[in-house]
């Protein structure tokens, strides 16, 4: 049966426009949901369920000895530790109170403050003023934060004029550099750390909203955890393009160093964001956002990570491009350590401007369970769970 000519050009009107339509819901990050997409890591976000404390024994302040000043203490050998300027001090009281509120002021660890420049008296004065645990004051020893002599300065202003045009954040700070590269390599080579196994890194402005009533860092020991999390995210490409190249290379020479239970679909996974996984080169660019971290420094102390983080240095990408150490962490983490001994701990109410970790539980105020971020809607698909709870599981 013939068709009349302007019904076959309606038709085939309809065809290309729907064409189009498939081709704008399917062409890239700006439209990806995660969560409603045809990727099956996370259908609902596990935080609207009830959450309670982790399972197993865990050590309580009623139970044992926590004072402060106590020679024999219940305590694990272990520090909250924060990097921070005399600038930040009113941003860090509140944070400091937090922590203090929800969990320290049962337990008592010290608190380690580091700086790259002395710390004022009125810094140390009103942060003391707020913990009743040990607290330190440390300078970050010269050689750990200045940059180093095989970085070429030129090139170093040239890149960073490359990476602001990208819209990269604080590429073209000096010290942002500084900082990236002094969490990535070297807190744990600080000599006031030396003693201490595990560490809870804080900085100014985060928000906990929940009231923990078990020693952290003892359930960390016992459950021989290497490295604990709250918000698992992406990273800008941009920042990173030879990260993943450079990561290559490194485990070409050193195939022995990955672990058998490693987070290797994770680091690669091309199915969340395929546009970021090949603009980062192969490297998702998921990552365990650092700004919070529990972690075993024995780990980043041990010939795998070492070695890595001094491959990565040589590179100069720490100052080429703007590495942070939350994806060097990151791929660190996933490479060499047991995927089983990584802990979300879903259970810690968490904010850093934008993102949360809200928990569903009676012991969290001030947060609304289950809501990841805060702004604009794009931040949606800034997280990066669905790959990680696929990949490596929800523990
Ligand atoms: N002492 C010192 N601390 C720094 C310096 N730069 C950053 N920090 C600290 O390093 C941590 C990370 O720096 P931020 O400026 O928060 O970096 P960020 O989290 O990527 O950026 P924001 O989203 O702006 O918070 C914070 O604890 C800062 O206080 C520095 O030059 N000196
Ligand atoms: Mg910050």
């Amino acid at each position: 049966m013939a068709v009349a000519r302007p019904i076959r050009m309606l038709g085939a009107a309809c065809i290309l426009l729907c064409l189009f339509l498939v081709f704008q819901i399917n062409k890239g990050p700006s439209s990806f949901i995660p969560t409603q997409g045809p990727y099956e890591g996370m259908k609902r976000d596990p935080l609207l369920d009830p959450t309670g404390e982790p399972e197993g024994q865990l050590w309580r302040a009623e139970d044992h000895d926590y004072a402060p000043d106590s020679p024999n203490s219940a305590r694990v050998d272990a520090a909250i530790i924060s990097l921070v300027r005399n600038e930040e001090l009113d941003e860090l009281i509140p944070t400091i109170r937090d922590l203090e509120r929800t969990w320290n002021s049962k337990f008592n660890y010290p608190w380690i403050f580091f700086n790259d420049k002395p710390f004022t008296e009125e810094f140390k004065k009103r942060t003391s003023a707020e913990i009743k645990a040990k607290v330190q004051y440390e300078e970050v020893p010269k050689e750990h934060w200045d940059v180093p002599d095989w970085i070429n300065m030129d090139l170093f202003r040239e890149s960073s004029e490359m990476l602001k045009e990208k819209n990269i954040q604080y590429s073209d700070k000096v010290s942002y550099h500084q900082m990236c590269r002094w969490n990535s390599g070297m807190f744990y080579r600080h000599p006031a750390l030396e003693k201490y196994r595990y560490y809870w890194r804080v900085e100014p402005k985060v928000q906990f909203f929940c009231d923990i009533d078990y020693d952290l860092f003892h359930y960390v020991a016992d459950n021989n955890i290497t490295y604990g999390f709250t918000i698992n995210l992406f990273d800008a490409p941009e920042s990173i393009p030879s990260l993943w190249p450079e990561t290559k290379k490194f485990l070409a020479a050193n195939p022995s160093y990955v672990s058998d239970n490693n987070m290797m679909n994770w680091l690669t996974d091309d199915k969340l964001r395929p546009d970021h996984t090949r603009d980062a080169n192969g490297y998702s660019t998921c990552h365990f956002w650092s700004n919070f971290e529990i972690g075993d420094m024995d780990f980043f102390r041990g010939d795998q990570y070492s070695a890595y983080f001094d491959h990565l240095d040589r590179s100069g990408g720490f100052y080429y491009e703007r590495w942070g150490d939350a994806p060097v962490h990151s791929i660190g983490v996933g490479l060499f350590a047991d995927a089983a001994k990584v802990h979300w701990f879903r259970d810690i109410g968490y904010r850093h401007i934008p993102y949360y970790n809200c928990p569903n539980s009676p012991k969290c105020s001030g947060c609304t369970p289950g809501k990841f971020y805060a702004g604009e809607p794009f931040l949606a698909k800034e997280d990066c769970r669905p790959s990680y709870f696929q990949h490596v599981g929800m523990h």
